[in-house]
């Protein structure tokens, strides 16, 4: 970057402007960007694995049709993801290499199992609810095209939180087991959902960098606290107890107190040793080949097309 390169986005950065893929910009602020965006777009089409699992057994018609298009609805980010990173330079075939290489990470609370309809209810309550915490100030990112796609991800975002909520107070109102099937769902996915914001600040090597360039607005901590404050009032209009014995409201600090999550575990998940690391991982490859037949039919139709085009 020449001085007045850098001093021009320093200036658009300062300004609270977007950074567009024309405009020079700092090699680290895309490489960062190419990493988070591919990360993010491979969370997506990795999450449709653990909510997938149920649609086959869906309680009911109307709940497995909006089961599919949640589904679908996460395909649907994952390809404006895969595009925003494009923007930056990226080539989503080499992305994608990397996930299935294992080079590339994917958001860690995918690698939990859906043992129990409720648990496909939970994810769209905790973990749609957490994805919403964090993109929503992504949509105030410096990146214009990251920050765009962001709009209507937390549009859809917001519907799957609202469904799954619906869907834990259909349990809870229901039998006295299914009653305990959403207390069960609650007590295995909320430690992982709270891990979704990623490493306590002072061990998030990123953080800082990606503050001072506008991309994250918020720290991880900051965001974790946001969800509990949001969250712990909805379990208890649910009836169902948060597993967490040092979960209580702080009068002084406006905020609620909350225990630590198992960083150790975290870690573990996060180098591939977690519950479904290996199997999401394999079921994702299974998928891209045998999808290789409908991305040559695409390329030859494109290619067709384009010669009539010209002719
Ligand atoms: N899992 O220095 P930091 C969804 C990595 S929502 C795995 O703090 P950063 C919707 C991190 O990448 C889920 N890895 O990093 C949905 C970094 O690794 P690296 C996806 C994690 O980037 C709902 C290292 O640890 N959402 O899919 C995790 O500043 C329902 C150090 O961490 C996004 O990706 C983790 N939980 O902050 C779909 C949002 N946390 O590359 C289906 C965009 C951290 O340096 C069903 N991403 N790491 O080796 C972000 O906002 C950020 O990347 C953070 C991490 C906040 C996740």
């Amino acid at each position: 970057l020449t001085a007045a390169e850098q001093a021009a986005f320093d200036a658009v950065v300062a300004d609270d402007g977007r950074i567009e893929p024309r405009d020079a910009m700092p090699e680290g602020y895309r490489r960062t960007l190419v990493r988070q965006i591919a990360q993010h777009a491979h969370s997506e089409i990795i999450g449709m694995q653990p909510e997938g699992n149920w649609i086959t057994r869906a309680p009911s018609l109307r709940r497995k049709a909006i089961l599919y298009a949640k589904v679908q609805d996460e395909a649907g980010h994952g390809l404006y993801l895969y595009s925003a990173a494009e923007t930056l330079g990226a080539d989503r075939a080499d992305l994608l290499d990397a996930l299935h290489a294992g080079k590339q990470k994917y958001s860690t609370i995918f690698n939990y199992p859906t043992l129990t309809w409720a648990d496909t209810m939970a994810i769209g309550w905790l973990v749609d609810g957490a994805a919403i915490m964090n993109q929503v100030p992504l949509s105030r990112c410096s990146y214009g095209p990251y920050a765009r796609a962001m709009t209507r991800v937390c549009k859809e975002e917001s519907f799957h939180q609202r469904q799954g909520f619906e869907g834990m107070l259909t349990l809870v109102r229901g039998t006295e087991a299914q009653r305990r099937m959403a207390q069960d769902a609650l007590d295995r996915f909320w430690w992982p959902s709270l891990m979704m914001f990623g490493p306590p600040d002072d061990a998030s090597p990123n953080s800082a960098q990606s503050m001072a360039w506008g991309i994250k607005r918020f720290s991880n901590d900051e965001l974790r606290q946001k969800f509990v404050d949001v969250t712990a009032p909805q379990a208890d209009f649910l009836g169902l107890r948060v597993p967490d014995p040092e979960l209580r409201w702080n009068d002084e600090r406006g905020h609620y107190d909350f225990g630590t999550p198992d960083w150790d575990e975290f870690m573990r998940v996060v180098k591939g040793d977690g519950p479904c690391n290996r199997q999401r991982l394999e079921a994702r490859r299974r998928a891209h080949d045998e999808g290789a037949w409908v991305r040559e039919a695409a390329a030859a139709h494109a290619a067709r097309r384009s010669a009539v085009a010209r002719a």
